[in-house]
């Protein structure tokens, strides 16, 4: 159960339709593959997406951190010595998604040496989640044809969407065209990723205050202290600090400051060994909790739901798990399906899945 290599293998896969929201946009799934090999011949897989303008990180970056910092660091110590190893990586400032892929890949590893699934290691509260579909920026007629796309091919019947537009009022149009046009049982809420002032936010809210909205997110920057604070004491729906809270103290000290009442968990940056410390400070909390998309691939989104369906709280809301869909291809020897409005966890040892060679033979771009 040692730990002989780590390896990160840049690819490159270009999406169907462009995803794009507030802080940017995302055209190419340019992510990188992380292979754990033991001495026992397992291989675990994850995969981390770079995400500059959240966290700052690059294809590269997490490429020259993983080869240079952390794997020489975590050679030679064994798939159950997760505390160390967070010790180890926590050495080094930032790096999220990079850190985190690691950490899934060691937990992929572990359960296929144990033949046992993940999502069972870390707490086997059920065996799938229910999906929200992330919506970009588009016309309302684009979106609102989406959405109904998804709920007829998928079942999907909770939508995020993304707002955060100068004006406001091209993103209040589009939330309430969605609203008349898939009717009042679908869940629906905004994710402004930072791109409103708070009193460009609280009037926007004002707007929406008749469409049943379920949740607002990180409609302007944490960073405008007393704004952000002002915001959400008004508010009648929990607000998510997702890009605001994404380490434990991040989260206490938003909380805490009363800019923030719910929380994002996202794998693709905390890991399964992360998200669990996040988990539990919510339940100490009483935080309600959303399992987030980081704008993930197949190997990313079946990590969000091994964690998201291993305990209780993460799946009493839909997770974002579907943007996938939207890619030209992936890197799976079986697709992910959602039917039905959900996403199963796989029930194979690890992840239980498996990485297509020819695939990835394909997409790699440093060969
Ligand atoms: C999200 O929830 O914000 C878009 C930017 C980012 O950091 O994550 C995605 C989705
Ligand atoms: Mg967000």
């Amino acid at each position: 159960m040692k730990i002989t290599a780590i390896e990160a293998i840049p690819f490159r896969i270009p999406y169907r339709k462009p995803l794009k929201f507030a802080s940017g946009e995302v055209h190419v799934a340019e992510h990188v593959l992380v292979r754990v090999r033991t001495d026992d011949g397992v291989v675990g897989v994850a995969e981390a997406p770079p995400r500059p303008f959240t966290y700052g990180e690059t294809q590269r970056g997490i490429i020259a951190v993983i080869e240079t910092i952390f794997a020489p660091q975590l050679v030679g110590l064994e798939l159950t010595s997760r505390e160390q190893m967070a010790a180890l990586l926590g050495r080094t400032v930032g790096n999220p998604t990079a850190k985190a892929a690691i950490d899934m890949a060691v937990w992929d590893a572990l359960g296929r040496t144990l033949g046992l699934p993940v999502c069972e290691l870390l707490g086997g509260y059920t065996d799938r989640m229910r999906v929200s579909h992330m919506l970009g920026f588009d016309r309302p007629e684009a979106m609102v044809e989406q959405a109904q796309r998804m709920r007829e091919v998928h079942g999907i019947t909770t939508f995020k969407v993304k707002v955060g537009r100068r004006p406001a009022s091209l993103d209040v149009a589009v939330v309430r065209a969605l609203r008349e046009g898939l009717g009042p049982d679908v869940v629906l809420y905004v994710d402004g990723n930072r791109g409103w002032t708070a009193s460009e936010s609280a009037r926007a809210m004002r707007q929406l205050a008749d469409l049943d909205l379920a949740f607002a997110e990180e409609l302007c920057p944490a960073d405008d202290v007393l704004g952000r604070r002002w915001l959400v004491e008004q508010l009648d729906v929990p607000f998510i600090a997702d890009e605001s809270a994404t380490t434990p103290a991040e989260v206490t000290r938003e909380v805490l400051g009363g800019s923030a009442t719910a929380v994002s968990i996202k794998t693709a940056r905390t890991g399964f060994t992360g998200s669990q410390r996040v988990l539990h400070l919510a339940e100490g909390l009483g935080l309600e909790v959303v399992m987030g998309n980081q704008i993930d691939g197949q190997l990313g989104s079946i990590c969000t739901v091994a964690f998201g369906a291993a305990h209780e709280r993460t799946c009493l809301h839909a997770g974002e798990l579907s943007n996938f869909l939207d890619m030209s291809d992936d890197l799976l020897t079986e697709p992910l399906r959602i039917e039905d409005g959900a996403l199963a966890v796989r029930p194979g040892p690890g992840l239980g899945v498996e990485i297509d060679e020819d695939k990835l033979r394909h997409y790699r771009t440093d060969t």
